[in-house]
């Protein structure tokens, strides 16, 4: 991959990649943080405040990855860091039920609309994995459907034309995954409303559940239509499938009660995760009461999980939740989320760069195609030599993107207008080069 002439990344991230290759697979603990779709070496990063991240060469960069999604609140936000503070002066982990795991889920049925139960778990791959066996215990069924380009974790029977990293490496179908983890599996393409119907025509009474991201991150951003999302609806109430939202990425960022809320469609469950957590290891799942009660001890369907509901990250979780709730940050994510993908847009017009670009509140991606992108085929499309180009041009302007085409980026509540601005001009100084 290409990165740009005066690419600079400072000899200590340089020194520390190095070191982290010999101790940790690719010298990552995930692999979308490893630059693999644009080149050359992340930077490592010492510490971050609001909207910036400061790496160990002393570079402060203006952050729209935002730890991919979590820090919609911008990075150690005071309340947050002071509840993880008074939470871990009483002890990390208890295994024991807490009050403190009653209120969070209080506050998530609060706002989610489809969610009357909920299991907190420690990770959004546990959520989705969960949400799975859940809706397979409850209706009896095997068969689920997926959409190409959707990205749920690392689930073996979800890892099947996967979105974000795995789409991103091109090994969408990784090494490891059994043909019987896949079997059951159907892949859509996304946004294919006649390829839903088809499948429920084809296999009536067999699918457990559909599971989908309602706007995409993991392709880049691409949202679910609304003749898709009623069709879903539709078609998984009509055959008594169970409609799953994985809001992992969404949930209370498009809105207070996520894409469900902002689009008014739903689901039967929801997945949920990183804001969820404000930053910490935390995912629920939940859904009707009558499919949470299958949930092991309430009835069979066995999940478990020895720091599920740990009281530290319950602690984040619930005051970025009360944050976002009394402080409701989303007409202003949505006006500057407006304004960068104008300005952008014109930026990439201006220097004649084949773009589109697509955003949803403070989800956004410019992608370098032409055409407007509605499933994974056509975001596969996309110019990924442009994408590395740009990418690299942008740390040289001190503005840090999702180091891969099939990312979303991520806007804070802590990104001003001015802040805005500067991406828009940087953008500007880096397409114009092309
Ligand atoms: P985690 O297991 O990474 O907490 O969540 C998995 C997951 C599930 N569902 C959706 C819609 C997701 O976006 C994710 C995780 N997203 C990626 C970013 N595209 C996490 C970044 C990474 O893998 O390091």
């Amino acid at each position: 991959m290409t990165k740009s002439e005066n690419y600079s990344v400072g000899p200590n991230s340089l020194a520390a990649f190095e070191r982290a290759r010999q101790l940790m697979p690719g010298g990552v603990n995930s692999p979308a943080r490893a630059f693999g779709a644009v080149g050359g070496s992340p930077l490592f990063i010492k510490r971050a405040q609001g909207p910036y991240l400061y790496d160990i060469d002393d570079r402060k960069l203006l952050d729209y990855i935002g730890s991919w999604g979590p820090m919609i609140l911008g990075h150690a936000h005071p309340e947050v860091i002071e509840a993880v503070i008074q939470a871990t002066g009483r002890g990390t982990s208890y295994g024991a039920p807490t009050e403190a795991e009653s209120g969070l889920a209080e506050q998530i049925i609060e706002a989610v609309p489809s969610i009357e139960k909920v299991r907190l778990v420690s990770s959004g791959t546990e959520a989705t994995m969960s949400a799975i066996r859940v809706a397979r215990g409850a209706t009896g069924r095997h068969k689920i459907i997926k959409f190409s380009g959707n990205y749920h974790g690392h689930v073996d029977s979800l890892l099947v034309a996967a979105g974000s990293a795995a789409a991103t490496l091109g090994v969408p179908d990784s090494p490891g995954v059994t043909p019987g983890a896949g079997q059951d599996t159907l892949v859509l393409e996304y946004n294919d409303s006649e390829a839903v119907q088809q499948a429920f025509a084809s296999h009536p009474g067999e699918i457990a559940a559909v599971i989908l991201e309602p706007v995409v991150g993991n392709m880049g951003c691409v949202p679910g239509e609304p003749k898709f999302l009623k069709t879903l609806r539709e078609e998984t109430r009509k055959d008594g499938a169970v409609l799953i939202f994985d809001e992992v990425m969404t949930g209370f960022r498009l809105a207070l009660g996520g894409a469900q809320e902002r689009f008014g469609v739903t689901p039967d469950m929801t997945t949920l995760g990183k804001i969820v957590g404000g930053g910490m290891p935390l995912g629920a799942y939940g859904g009707r009461t009558d499919i949470m009660d299958q949930v092991l001890p309430a009835g069979k369907v066995f999940q478990a999980g020895t720091l599920s509901g740990n009281p530290v990250a319950v602690a984040a979780g619930s005051a970025t939740l009360r944050l976002l709730r009394d402080e409701s940050p989303y007409e202003y994510l949505d006006q500057i989320g407006a304004r960068l993908a104008l300005g952008v847009a014109k930026a990439a017009s201006d220097a004649g760069v084949p773009h589109c670009v697509q955003q949803v509140g403070s989800m956004m991606t410019l992608f370098f195609q032409a055409e407007s992108v509605r499933n994974w085929p056509e975001a596969d499309r996309s110019n990924r030599e442009h994408f590395a180009k740009y990418f690299w041009g942008m740390i040289d302007q001190s503005v840090y993107m999702p180091c891969s085409q099939f990312e979303a980026l991520f806007i804070s509540r802590e990104h001003t207008v001015e802040m805005i601005d500067q991406t828009i001009e940087a953008a500007q100084a880096v397409l114009s080069g092309f």
